[in-house]
């Protein structure tokens, strides 16, 4: 069969190469914001920056040896989103690295039809400690790096998920204390409040009108609920503004956003019963003030938890509420690169799909994105764990074709 042909071939060839190439190299992260450019905010002050502590974005040279493997277009030649049109959008998410990559890119382009900016348009890429220093105000920049991935994604008609406005994680210390000085002391509910709607308002305005159109979803609100209690996360946000912290995330969001653009609680580990019941608690609330749209299960899932049948219910859940479910950041980890480790991974993914269909033609579910997080296993942040549908080669693994198979 040819499916087979393809799966041994790339086993084969994939499996050499990725004891080389797994230097896990995805994260641009940090929060140098050289090259920026100020969101919408006349009265900002157009301060540089050259503050913070980033670790320098990889260049090509510092990617793994993948150049010299064929073409990944002529291994494929099929496109996931177009398969799954009809149901939901399917995604990826893309940093300064991978898109520099020539080949990732055009598989890319190739594959999906919604990306997700994995670390460029979190808070601690956006803001800019000397100049909310300077001015002692929130003052949000898009640094180049961002701007760079937002103007691709316009030129090749893709659509974007913004990730993510308010959370606990990549969101500077400084930006919760007194004159977002590092060792300023907590500041006031108040205070906490005004820089929210501040930094909220200056996010989603810069996109509005810079990138009329392309933002179709925005994370306002992740990850706010423990794991095993469902009790509420402990951040800054909840110790500063209460619980309440969502709600007000959210309506500052629906006040800036753009009428088209879709606003999402996200989280991972849904399927837990605690917090699921925590999420659907705080969700429907907001439904009653209309001020969400949908779920984001980020899916972040292994080959042996969640059961399938678990995980399927938990999109059913949400989806009961009567508003949009998107798995917004799906991958699923496996224990080695073995030909069984990758056919047991394929199998997993296979029946998600299988699932995740059938529900959909049943009505009992309501997905209408899905985003991959991430290309290749060796740029993934689960790289040791092989979680991705294309291993270091960008040849496609059984988990592609597992994901191809339930495809029109
Ligand atoms: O994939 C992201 C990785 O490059 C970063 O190092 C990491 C830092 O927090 O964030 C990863 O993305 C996270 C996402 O924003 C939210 N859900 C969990 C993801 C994995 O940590």
């Amino acid at each position: 069969m040819k499916m087979q042909k393809l799966l041994l071939g790339c086993l084969l060839a994939g499996v050499g190469l990725l004891a080389v190439a797994c230097s896990n190299v995805n994260d641009a992260g940090g929060s140098d914001n050289s090259g920026v450019t100020e969101a919408v905010s006349p009265s900002a002050s157009p301060t540089p920056t050259t503050e913070t502590t980033s670790t320098p974005t990889p260049t090509p040279d510092d990617m793994p040896p993948i150049y010299d493997v064929p073409e990944a277009e002529s291994v494929i030649g099929t496109r996931l989103c177009e398969r799954y049109q009809g149901y939901f959008t399917v995604g990826t998410c893309v940093n300064s690295t991978t898109l520099n990559h020539p080949r990732i890119e055009k598989l890319i382009l190739e594959q999906f039809n919604t990306v997700t900016c994995e670390n460029e348009t979190k808070p601690d890429a956006l803001l800019n400690q000397s100049a909310c220093v300077a001015k002692n105000d929130v003052v949000v920049m898009f640094p180049q790096r961002t701007i760079a991935i937002l103007d691709w994604a316009q030129e090749h008609n893709l659509k974007v998920r913004g990730h993510v406005l308010v959370w606990h994680s990549q969101t500077p210390d400084w930006f919760f204390k007194d004159g977002f000085k590092n060792d300023g002391t907590l500041v006031s509910r108040e205070v906490m409040l005004q820089r929210m709607e501040s930094y909220i308002r200056q996010v989603l305005e810069y996109c509005n009108t810079n990138y009329p159109g392309l933002f179709t979803a925005w994370d306002v609100v992740n990850e706010a609920f423990e794991d095993g209690s469902g009790e509420y996360r402990n951040s800054y946000w909840y110790q500063i503004v209460g619980e309440d912290f969502i709600r007000y995330a959210f309506e500052y969001a629906r006040k800036y956003a753009a009428e088209d653009t879709k606003l999402f609680y996200n989280d991972f580990n849904c399927y837990i019963d605690s917090k699921n019941n925590a999420i659907r608690k705080v969700v429907e609330e907001l439904i009653e003030l209309d001020l969400i749209d949908g779920v984001g299960m980020q899916s972040h899932l292994d080959v042996d938890f969640p059961s399938v049948g678990d995980y399927i219910r938990t999109v059913e859940r949400f989806s009961e509420m009567g508003i949009e479910v998107q798995i917004t950041e799906l991958d699923v980890t496996t224990t080695g690169s073995d030909e069984a480790s990758f056919e047991k991974q394929g199998d997993y993914y296979d029946r998600l799909f299988q699932f995740l269909i059938a529900y959909e033609k049943m009505g009992s579910s309501n997905v209408t994105g899905l985003t991959i997080w991430g290309v290749a296993d060796n740029y993934s942040w689960r790289s040791s764990q092989y979680p991705l549908l294309f291993d270091a080669m960008l040849q496609p693994k059984p988990a592609y074709y597992g994901v191809l198979q339930q495809a029109q």
